[in-house]
């Protein structure tokens, strides 16, 4: 018995395996000698594939976000206004921006995407494109801004802040005529200038219909695709707010799930290729949402998947709703299946027509919070051996499996390229229950894996406890039940390139 590449672990008594470490270790040695003298930096890990930029891969760290949708409907009940509403509804009456973003931030949300326009056009905050807004109303003698109080919140409590602007805009006179495309970048330029940073902006696909636009009923129709001049769209947001990501149906740094479930599939890749839109990305309201659903292989794109769900049945708070808060229980299974897929989960919390979150969305969120933090509060990989069949370039500093268990997002472990099964050993001084699994590729490189199975040995034989195939940015997964492991090992099955791993973590029953 010999300890495997990684050191540390105790082999397992196989001679196919045995006859193989011979054969790699072998091949290490060829391949160490092969390389730059001692001292030389070693090159990077190639990319593969579609990759992401570094403003998705900062968002890729939030995971978790949410949604604000208050306005014009929250106080006429309903979920499209069509555009006729009197600006003097709008009047919270205990407005309290604080309040939201800390019920918010309990839940574990790292970021707020407030709805600054919807489909109604009633803008939330002052501004100089339309009479239509919060200045016309009595709330505040017209004095209020809800875009700034909001962001400024933010702020105070460590969140990042992003909006959403309605390309739709059922009030205006202009709408479907070029004459509202500069008013609508006007209402971007504003949003994007005098709130601070924003972290991403949200790109709805409703779009076109009717609507009292100008004050007479009437049906405007555009085409999605050429109507409002994306490409000159996205160019502006990069000028003025060069870190966000711009969500749309079809990107071009986030895609829409097809779903307003707040469920991505399985699989689910992060890369796509928006064929509904002839290939290019950047359509709002232009996708295959089964695609969507599950991304691309392969895709042309790193276009990772955003989810997004109310937590009440509708996006604007609506009193007979009070009773239909999604549980903690049903959120987390969302979490499972939005951010434990590789994709982010948008959960909107739509406050009241006082203007603070209900007491059972905020009762909701808080035990979220509670559980999220219960559950992955300690990572027991940490307390274990880990130890590789083989480590990139032997170099266990920078690619080996402690990797794995550091926290960092810079730091992985890959295997050899010539290791044709690649796997993690993990062993625990003592038996250990998990449950929960959570593994996280170094996506900076590419999506490589393909497939992965998590094996316990009960002493005499490998047994498979769960298996998977797309990872990204992050796979959780939940055994049916706690499971009892000395040792286990994570086997790659199927990889396009060398896998990456920058994420290994194993929770026990909270
Ligand atoms: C949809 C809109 O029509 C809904 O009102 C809501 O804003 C949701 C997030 O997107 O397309």
């Amino acid at each position: 018995m010999g300890s495997a590449p990684g050191g540390g672990c105790m082999e397992v008594p196989d001679l196919t395996l045995m006859r193989r470490r011979t054969f790699l270790a072998s091949a290490f040695l060829a391949a160490a000698g092969a390389a730059a003298a001692p001292g030389a930096p070693s090159p990077a890990l190639s990319r593969f594939g579609a990759c992401p930029s570094p403003r998705q891969l900062a968002w890729h760290k939030m995971q978790f976000d949410g949604f604000i949708h208050f306005g014009m409907n929250t106080f006429t009940n309903k979920e499209w206004g069509n555009g006729s509403e009197n600006p003097n509804i709008f009047n919270p009456t205990h407005f309290d921006p604080d309040q939201m973003v800390e019920a918010m931030k309990a839940s574990g949300m790292k970021g707020v995407i407030l709805v600054c326009k919807h489909h109604d056009g009633f803008c939330l905050w002052p501004t100089q494109t339309t009479r239509h807004s919060v200045q016309s109303s009595r709330w505040r003698g017209g004095k209020g801004n809800v875009v700034r109080a909001i962001s400024d919140a933010a702020g105070r409590h460590g969140m990042k802040f992003g909006v959403y602007c309605s390309p739709w805009d059922r009030n205006n006179a202009a709408y479907g005529t070029p004459a509202y495309l500069p008013i609508y970048r006007q209402q971007l330029t504003e949003l994007l200038t005098q709130y601070g940073l924003v972290f991403e902006v949200w790109f709805d696909g409703a779009n076109g219909g009717t609507g009292y636009y100008g004050g007479a009923w009437g049906r405007r129709t555009i085409d999605k695709r050429t109507y409002y001049d994306w490409p000159r769209i996205w160019a502006l947001v990069r000028r003025l707010q060069p870190d966000a990501v711009i969500f749309s149906d079809a990107g071009p740094d986030v895609r829409w799930i097809g779903n307003e479930n707040g469920m991505a599939g399985n699989p689910c890749w992060e890369t796509f290729t928006p064929l509904t839109a002839g290939g290019q990305p950047g359509v709002p309201g232009d996708t295959d949402e089964k695609t969507a659903l599950h991304g691309v292989r392969n895709g042309r794109f790193w276009m990772p998947p955003e989810c997004d769900v109310s937590i009440r049945p509708g996006w604007f708070w609506h009193p007979s709703q009070n009773s239909e808060v999604k549980t903690p229980s049903q959120l987390m299974d969302l979490y499972y299946d939005s951010v434990g897929r590789g994709a982010s989960f948008l959960l909107n919390v739509p406050p009241t027509r006082a203007g603070v979150l209900d007491a059972p969305d905020v009762a909701s969120l808080s035990q979220l919070g509670r559980e999220l933090r219960k559950t992955f509060r300690r990572n027991l990989a940490q307390s274990a051996v880990l130890s590789a069949s083989s480590i990139r370039r032997r170099d266990a500093v920078r690619f080996g499996p402690r990797n794995l268990v550091d926290e960092s997002f810079s730091t992985f472990w890959s295997a050899n390229p010539i290791d044709t099964s690649p796997a993690v050993y993990v062993d625990f001084p003592r038996e250990q229950q998990i449950e929960i699994i959570s593994l996280r590729e170094a996506i900076t490189y590419g999506q490589r894996i393909g497939g992965i199975a998590v094996e316990r040995w009960d002493g005499k034989s490998w047994t498979v406890l769960a298996t998977a195939t797309s990872i990204g940015s992050q796979r959780l997964i939940r055994l049916p039940a706690p499971v009892k492991v000395q040792r286990l090992r994570v086997r790659i099955t199927k990889s396009e390139a060398p896998p990456a791993l920058t994420g290994l973590g194993l929770f026990g029953p909270s």
